[in-house]
């Protein structure tokens, strides 16, 4: 797809993750506590994730013929294609459900095993990140860049507790015990796509997290690297997309990170 051809259908991706994203506010409040299903332990589902996900099924469908999806709900099952979408209709579920006002839509277009674009929608403040390949990185029309603070130990770090994976629980608190001693401070949001935005237009220097999925993540890679941040695996490399973990952040905060996270993490 030609650059051109590429911002056309990011701008209208954008309207329809809106009007998705004013369904989702409306919803607020009204899940009645006998309908939350529980997927696997701690990992909660609603109405309010399936319409979402459905409505931006169709609609995506609507603007790219023949395109694949991966999506958390699993509201369609299509996996061949060239374009896929990598779809998290309602990225802090449990934020969401418990009305604590952080949680977002996640999309990315994926050609050729390369992310190509990726919008992160975060449903309280109305705020609409967006990229695509070699366009830069925005937030609602402003263009936005990483941190350009150089000093690891005045960064602000955001990371995801685990919730459900507790297998690795010594080597994540031992890396967090040093950020928590050495950096600004740390926070956790409970939406991997905000934290990955959020570092995207420097409110956050670097994020780190282990036990995620691709649609957690997908969309808030590109913004990240279209920002000027770096992106890798625990390990360095580039299995961050199903790898299952992933640390991200300005150049010099990355590269802290990963020292640490290396003398914790051993990869099997
Ligand atoms: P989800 O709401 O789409 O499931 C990282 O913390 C990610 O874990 C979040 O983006 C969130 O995505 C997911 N998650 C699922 N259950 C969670 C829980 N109980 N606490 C925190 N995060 C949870
Ligand atoms: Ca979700």
């Amino acid at each position: 797809m030609e650059k051109p051809q590429l911002e056309k259908l990011c701008y209208s991706t954008r309207q329809l993750v809106a009007e998705v994203g004013s369904f989702i506010k409306k919803q607020v409040g009204k899940v009645d506590e006998n309908s939350i299903e529980t997927k696997s332990k701690n990992s909660l589902v609603s109405y309010v994730d399936k319409t979402a996900e459905q409505r931006l099924v169709s609609g995506l469908q609507a603007r790219l013929d023949g395109a694949a999806f991966l999506t958390e709900e699993e509201t369609i099952v299509a996996s061949e294609g060239t374009y896929q979408w990598i779809i998290d209709p309602l990225d802090g579920t449990t934020n969401f459900l418990h009305e604590l006002p952080i949680f977002s839509i996640s999309i990315a277009l994926r050609f050729e095993n390369q992310i190509i674009m990726g919008i992160v929608y975060e449903v309280n403040k109305e705020e609409c990140f967006y990229a695509y390949r070699g366009g830069g990185a925005w937030l609602n029309d402003q263009k936005i860049s990483v941190s350009d603070n150089t000093v690891f130990e005045d960064g602000l770090i955001a990371t995801g507790f685990p919730y459900y994976d507790f297998e690795h629980m010594d080597a994540y608190f031992g890396v967090l015990r040093n950020f928590v001693e050495r950096t600004r401070g740390i926070r956790r949001l409970g939406s991997a796509a905000v934290d990955l935005a959020y570092v995207a237009c420097g409110r956050f220097d670097g994020y780190f997290e282990y036990s995620l999925n691709a649609w957690d993540v997908a969309a808030g890679i590109i913004l990240v690297e279209e920002a000027g941040g770096k992106v890798s695996d625990f390990y360095g490399g580039n299995n961050y997309l199903f790898g299952k973990n992933i640390v991200v952040g300005t150049k010099t905060t990355h590269e802290t990170m990963l020292k640490t996270i290396g003398q914790h993490f051993v990869k099997a």
